[in-house]
């Protein structure tokens, strides 16, 4: 399909699903850029996941985000119960306004149902040549380091920088061993996880995708990724005055909708700290990404900005199961 064909079909199929106009344009184009980008997990299958939150009634269709800045340098979003696309949209001019004028600034959107990657938000910082780190939790899923009951989201974290004249320096990775998306992929397509995703529900290591997702998922690394799964829970979830995952969880009430709570976005302008000096400074930055890559590693978002390339000049080839799993959709309507 071209990329237009893409975004055709997910706004109307979230159209039809009820989802006012606004919101099913946002939605649906941070759809089209996962699949763009090649990020199966959180590109056109999420039609499948953002459609089956509007008929559980976990999302308000219609919802008006309210932009307000409870102090100096911080923006607020109450999403109104509303995906997650429209209250970044609409806090995002602020929010640069805000970076721009004091240095640093931050947005909490508040009250929103999010079921998307996060690179996105923060490439919409790097393209204005800002600095940026966002944080979500999810709903409790992933066991602490050393447990195996879930206590966690999969809680991913994004940052990116900007790079004058080349794509930015972005990565975007849960905090749990895989994001979620993945397994319920992996389930799909009937295939065993490595072993050390997650446990079952007796807190027995398995390959079995099925009880993975019934189970538990692990943290990555170790006592290292617990540790940030839990900074994530207590950056975009108390401190905001949100919902943490096992909050979420609670809030969906066996309904199986996305996640529901918060999200913290941090911006910050190099030239607060730099002044004139910022060419000097993001020049020792690109010293060290060369050195990155002259030993052969690749930088994190080398690969989605391949695919990005591919998917720009040849379109995107979507599974025909998923594709006619989108269809009937429609067809339940
Ligand atoms: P991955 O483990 O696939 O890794 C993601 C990051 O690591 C990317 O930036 C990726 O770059 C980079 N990377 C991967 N391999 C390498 C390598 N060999 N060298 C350098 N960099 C590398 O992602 P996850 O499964 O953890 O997460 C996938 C997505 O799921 C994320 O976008 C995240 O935001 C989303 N998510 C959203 C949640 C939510 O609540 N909204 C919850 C959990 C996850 P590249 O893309 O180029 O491969
Ligand atoms: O893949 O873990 C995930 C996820 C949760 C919410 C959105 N994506």
């Amino acid at each position: 399909m071209t990329l237009d064909e893409l975004r055709t079909l997910a706004t109307d199929t979230l159209r039809a699903a009820g989802l006012a106009y606004d919101h099913a344009e946002a939605v649906a184009e941070t759809m089209v850029a996962g699949e763009r980008d090649g990020c199966a997990s959180h590109g056109i299958y999420r039609l499948l996941v953002a459609v089956n939150s509007i008929r559980a009634g976990v999302v308000v269709t219609d919802a008006v985000p309210v932009v307000t800045s409870p102090r100096t340098g911080l923006v607020r979003v109450d999403g109104g119960g509303g995906f997650a696309q429209l209250a970044f949209a609409r806090g995002l001019p602020v929010l640069l306004d805000t970076a721009r004028s004091h240095g640093i600034a931050a947005l909490a959107l508040n009250n929103v149902v999010h079921f998307a990657a996060l690179w996105p938000e923060v490439e919409a910082l790097t393209e204005q040549g800002l600095v940026a780190i966002a944080v979500t939790p999810s709903h409790a899923w992933v066991a602490p380091a050393g447990g195996t009951r879930p206590v966690f989201g999969t809680n991913p974290i994004a940052f990116g920088w900007p790079r004058p004249g080349r794509e930015p320096f972005v990565f975007d990775f849960a905090t749990s061993a895989v994001a979620r998306g993945e397994i319920e992929l992996h389930r799909r397509a009937g295939k065993p996880v490595p072993d050390d995703w997650g446990y079952d529900a007796d807190g027995q290591a398995t390959t079995d995708a099925e009880k993975v997702l019934a189970g538990a998922m692990r943290t990555f690394g170790g006592h290292k990724g617990s540790a940030l799964a839990a900074m994530v829970e207590l950056l975009a979830g108390p401190l905001i005055g949100d919902l943490t995952s096992a909050g979420s969880i609670a809030a969906d009430r066996n309904r199986g909708g996305s996640p529901i709570g918060g999200e913290l976005v941090i911006a910050i302008d190099p030239a607060g700290f730099l002044g004139d000096a910022v060419s000097e400074h993001l020049a020792r930055a690109e010293a060290m990404f060369a050195a990155i890559e002259e030993q052969g590693a690749r930088l994190p978002s080398s690969r989605r900005y391949e695919a990005r390339r591919r998917s720009l000049a040849y379109g995107v080839e979507i599974p025909a199961a998923l594709h006619a799993d989108i269809m009937a959709l429609g067809e339940r309507a």
